[in-house]
């Protein structure tokens, strides 16, 4: 194909409840729609893709201004350039580029689903899906009360999630933790800390073993590989990474040093789709459970989610809710819960649509580049 116009929107959608985190605490959600255009043997297609990263670089390096700059002035221009264009060469084309996996991602995704459109597959057997469903997990931001917390998990449940992942940070995480296994014996339960504590926690965080938690993900920060084999050695709860994860080659150290048992794939942080299925044959090689990470995606990014996690290594639910898990309104059909579960789509591409009338509303600028 010849990538042709891309028009790069940023758009910006109120979250149906405020999501604390260690490191923020969001009330809407910044996000920019990569809408790519390209010319396939002679027909014009649309591809959609969707960038994960933030308005802030709180979670990661990458932040929303930062990704729209390096696709304005970087990506898509270069990739312009290319005259037989493919999905799988996208990563080669953009490898002069320094990090910016999200912002890589982004376009990845919208070249992918250009060239799926086309051809008329869906991403789910592109990727090699193996079911058509998937059990949908959700994450719960840090609450104001443990209270309040109870009431959220257990309207959580009510929902029919199957999983449930509890952000915690110093000083909100051995009670609330023990308050909800208490209230629910038998649920699975994740705890999540966004790079919140050091090594020097570890006596602390295995007070967590007595709780009987499916993972602990991301306790220490970033470059802390090494740092995540000695306290996983400490601990009974097996030890998940999510931030450290940037690439395959991370994933591959990571199994080597004992620094992860379990692996959180979020395609946007990886630099896209491709290599998010990279990590889960490598982790599934070493015997390693996957699941698919979520960064509060509209419809378009939870629609290539859902189809991830339909591969056969994600053994675990993921952070793959239903649309009003975040949004009241999505930009798309909004994904529902049925029986807690969420299904595959089968259309071509990402088998889903954006509205345009919601698009429009929810957009604060759009540029166009080429
Ligand atoms: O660490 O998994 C995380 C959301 C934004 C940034 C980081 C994370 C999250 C989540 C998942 O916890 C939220 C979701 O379901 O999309
Ligand atoms: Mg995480």
């Amino acid at each position: 194909m010849k990538l042709l116009t891309v028009r790069l929107h940023v758009l910006r959608l109120p979250l149906v409840s405020p999501f604390q985190t260690s490191f923020s605490v969001q009330t809407d959600r910044e996000l920019i729609l990569v809408e790519a255009t390209a010319d396939v043997a002679g027909t014009v297609v649309t591809g959609w893709g969707e960038c994960v990263a933030m308005r802030d670089p709180l979670y990661s390096s990458e932040y929303v201004a930062g990704a729209l700059d390096v696709l304005r002035r970087y990506l898509v221009p270069h990739l312009q350039q290319v005259e037989h264009l493919t999905a799988e060469t996208v990563k080669h084309h953009l490898e002069p580029y320094v990090g910016h996996q999200m912002a890589k991602a982004a376009l990845e995704m919208a070249v992918l689903d250009a060239q799926l459109r086309a051809a008329g597959v869906s991403l789910a057997t592109y990727l090699g899906a193996v079911v058509d469903r998937v059990p949908s997990g959700v994450s719960v931001g840090i609450q104001p009360s443990i209270d309040r917390l109870l009431t959220v998990v257990g309207g959580y449940l009510d929902e029919g999630y199957r999983r449930i992942k509890l952000k915690i940070q110093p000083g909100w995480d051995v009670a609330p933790v023990a308050a909800v296994r208490r209230a629910h014996p038998d649920v699975a339960l994740q705890v999540d800390a966004n790079a919140a504590y050091t090594l020097a926690d570890a006596r602390h965080l295995r007070r967590l073993d007595d709780y009987d938690l499916l993972l602990i993900e991301q306790p220490l920060g970033e470059a802390d590989l090494r740092q995540h084999s000695l306290l996983a050695r400490q601990m009974v709860t097996p030890m998940c990474l999510d931030e450290s994860i940037v690439s395959v080659e991370a994933a591959a150290d990571a199994v080597a040093w004992g620094a992860a048992a379990v692996v959180n794939i979020k395609p946007g942080r990886v630099g896209g789709y491709l290599e998010a299925r990279r990590i889960h044959d490598l982790c599934r090689a070493n015997g390693l459970p996957v699941w698919c990470g979520g960064m509060l995606e509209t419809g378009l990014g939870r629609a290539a989610n859902v189809a991830l996690a339909a591969l056969p290594g994600f053994t675990l639910p993921g952070d793959v809710s239903a649309s009003d898990r975040f949004y009241a309104e999505d930009i798309t059909e909004p994904f529902r819960l049925e029986d807690g579960y969420l299904r595959v789509p089968t259309g071509p591409g990402l088998g889903v649509e954006p509205d345009p009338d919601r698009v429009s509303a929810a957009t604060t600028s759009t540029e166009v580049v080429g």
